[in-house]
């Protein structure tokens, strides 16, 4: 495979800036053009270890001082000869840098290529390989958290248990019905029956663990809503902790949603400001109200905003109608600082949560915060690393789960193995999906190493 070359670390300037080199080419094209100190060619170097030296262009003029280090193919991340150097982190300096490394022969890597790089080279499986972009992208400790369990294999062991079992299952159907002369036991309905059912059940808790799973990385969609100028904007604001959103004493000042996502002492918010509800003759005002309506459907969390320095209006009343069936609601009465004209008891009743603000004040955010944690407790019975968080990992996962129920169900009426075989076959290679093995290798050597019937 052609030499990739990539500029690793964020362009800005910083302490240390990577150059990073995979490929069949990689060790010689670093040792054209990084000359160590102690004299000798990096290309001489023992895998992983770091030499000091000068980096060059590919004309001779003097780059940097920097450290390169180079690991010998397959005892590196991708698996091939890599190479990377540890410069001065200048943006201009990292681009000449590589400029040189394509003069050289190398081309510019695409993106996530060094990682399928090491996915194609056995390195690591699907699962991990996408656990790296989730590290790299998690927004909250918990996220990083299971990302970093799954980057060393926890989806992989959980998908491989599962797997497993469901091979040995298949590997003897096929013993039976391929080599009818050997002496292999019959399989009894109850074994059947049970490593369905087990598998049935694993991978529902799977699949349930991604609804979890899509709030911790894009965030619980949480909805601000209210009639005009009760102070939706300025809690948006205030829980941000800067001045997103126009903030004023016109009503229907926000006509358009804004969403922002803020992390709540280590949990994931996607905050949506939406425009005040009311009746409107105004056609923008009435297409702002249109999206609050849709933020208010796909809302996980409703923070409904209440204005305790005015009277309860009817326009209060059409919120608290609107929202009095979603599962998660927070009323807000906010204003706090002002005189009141009413009490949180003047609220309707069956409103589980309620609390009073100031958010001009910053007032009562405390609370309002261990509410939402309330709500959305940390599951502590799903071990890290078990949470799926992939929608092409969870949608293979169901698509699993379906092919299984419907073995299950054909045990059940009594349909012959070889449609129950079909359906754990299925299974089976939606497994693979998750995890990129592949069925029928290794099907075929499962056989011939448990049965030994190859000889
Ligand atoms: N005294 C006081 N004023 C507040 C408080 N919160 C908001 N306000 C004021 O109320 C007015 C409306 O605030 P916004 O945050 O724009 O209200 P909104 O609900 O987003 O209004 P629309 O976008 O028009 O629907 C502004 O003048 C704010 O300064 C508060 O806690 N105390
Ligand atoms: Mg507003």
């Amino acid at each position: 495979m052609d030499t990739i070359a990539a500029i690793a670390t964020p362009l800005a300037p910083s302490a240390i800036g990577i150059l990073r080199l995979s490929g069949e080419h990689a060790i010689s094209i670093v040792s054209a053009l990084f000359h160590p100190f102690a004299g000798g060619s990096l290309s001489d170097a023992p895998n992983r270890k770091l030499i000091y030296g000068t980096f060059y262009d590919e004309t001779g003029c003097v780059l940097d001082h920097c450290l390169a280090t180079i690991s010998r193919s397959p005892h590196s991340y991708t698996g091939e000869d890599t190479a990377e150097l540890q410069c001065h982190g200048s943006p201009l300096l990292l681009a000449r840098g590589l400029e040189a490394l394509f003069a050289m022969g190398a081309r510019q890597a695409r993106p996530g290529e060094f990682t399928k790089r090491a996915f194609l080279n056995g390195q690591m499986d699907l699962t991990q390989a996408e656990a790296v972009i989730d590290l790299i992208d998690a927004q909250t400790e918990a996220a990083s958290r299971n990302a970093s369990a799954q980057l060393a294999g926890a989806v992989r062991l959980k998908i491989g248990g599962i797997y497993d079992n469901l091979l040995n299952l298949t590997a003897q159907f096929h013993a039976l019905l391929d080599y009818p002369e050997e002496d292999i036991e019959e399989i009894d309905e109850s074994q059947i029956e049970d490593t369905l059912q087990n598998a049935i059940d694993s991978l529902g808790a799977l699949s349930r663990s991604f609804q979890q799973g899509r709030l911790f990385t894009q965030g619980i969609p949480t909805a601000i809503v209210g009639r005009p100028n009760v102070g939706k904007s300025s809690l948006l604001n205030a829980l941000l902790g800067y001045e997103r959103a126009i903030v004023s004493s016109v009503p229907g000042t926000t006509r358009d949603t804004v969403e922002e996502r803020v992390s709540l002492d280590g949990l994931l918010l996607r905050l949506i400001d939406t425009a005040g509800l009311r009746e409107t003759a105004d056609p923008i005002e009435q297409m702002g109200t249109e999206r609050t309506r849709h933020a208010l459907a796909e809302a996980e969390l409703i923070l409904a905003v209440f204005d305790a320095s005015e009277p309860i209006l009817p326009e209060d009343n059409r919120v608290l109608d609107a929202i009095q069936n979603h599962k998660n609601v927070i009323l807000i009465r906010n204003k706090s600082d002002l005189p009141a004209l009413w009490e949180e008891r003047d609220l309707p009743a069956g409103f589980a949560h309620i609390c009073t603000i100031s958010t001009q004040q910053l007032e009562g955010l405390d609370t309002l915060i261990h509410q939402i944690h309330q709500l959305f407790p940390k599951d502590s019975t799903i071990p890290a690393g078990e949470i799926l968080t992939n929608a092409r990992q969870a949608g293979a996962a169901a698509r699993a789960l379906e092919a299984l129920e419907t073995a299950q169900r054909d045990l059940q009426t009594g349909m012959t193995p070889d449609a129950i075989l079909t359906g754990v076959e299925d299974a089976l290679s939606h497994l693979g999906e998750i995890t990129g093995a592949t069925l029928q290798e290794a099907l075929v050597s499962r056989i011939f190493e448990r049965f030994c019937v190859g000889k």
